[in-house]
């Protein structure tokens, strides 16, 4: 008989602080593996604050999106077009009837050389998730290709953890905050 296809996981991360499994979907739409290599990333961040975090690509999410914990969309646009892992998706969200209960947060992965058709996908996905009712965690982060890519990512991402603790009454801050206590004083003492 076939075996169902596991979703694709992090590798386990060291856990800095106690889990406590909230559920974290990270999702991408990736041809060349950028978006793909940042949602592995942010899965991994995120077991690492005591999520329970898996990493799929979008398509197999269509029609399927959790209601539980929230959903991180990390997505690359080709000439306006979706990453073919994301065709199914896109098509489904633009007919959907309602992802009330859905709380997410998208990330783009663009390149303003394609001046016209820049962060089209990911811009399409927040519109349309918020549109048919999901909760817009915090606004839509951009990374272009030919500037900070990475500082754009980090800025969005300072603001991602802190709304996802006050969003499920987490205390990820104090507890990375104690890590770093402790690192500091096993380093000095
Ligand atoms: N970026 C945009 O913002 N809008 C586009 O329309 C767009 N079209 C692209 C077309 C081609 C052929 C290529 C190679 C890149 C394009 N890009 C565009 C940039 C990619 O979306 C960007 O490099 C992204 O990080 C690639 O992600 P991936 O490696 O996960 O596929």
């Amino acid at each position: 008989a076939p075996v169902a296809e596991e979703p694709e996981q992090a590798p386990e991360a060291e856990q800095a602080i106690d889990s406590h499994g909230t559920p974290l979907l990270v999702l991408y739409g990736s041809n060349l593996g950028t978006a793909q290599g940042v949602a592995r990333e942010l899965s991994e961040t995120a077991r690492f604050k005591g999520f329970e975090s898996q990493v799929a690509a979008l398509d197999d999410y269509a029609g399927n999106l959790p209601t539980q914990g929230a959903v991180v969309i990390v997505s690359a646009s080709y000439n306006g077009n979706p990453p073919d892992n994301a065709v199914r998706f896109m098509e489904w969200l633009a007919m959907a009837d309602s992802t009330e209960g859905v709380t997410y947060s998208v990330f783009g992965c663009g390149d303003r050389n394609w001046a016209t058709t820049y962060q089209r996908v990911p811009s399409i996905i927040d519109e349309q998730l918020s549109a048919a009712g999901a909760t817009q965690l915090i606004g839509r982060g951009e990374g272009d290709a030919s500037e900070d890519f990475d500082g754009e990512l980090e800025k969005w991402q300072q603001a991602l953890w802190p709304a996802l603790a006050e969003r499920f009454g987490l205390d990820l801050e104090t507890n990375a905050q104690a890590t770093n206590q402790l690192t500091m004083e096993f380093i000095s003492g």
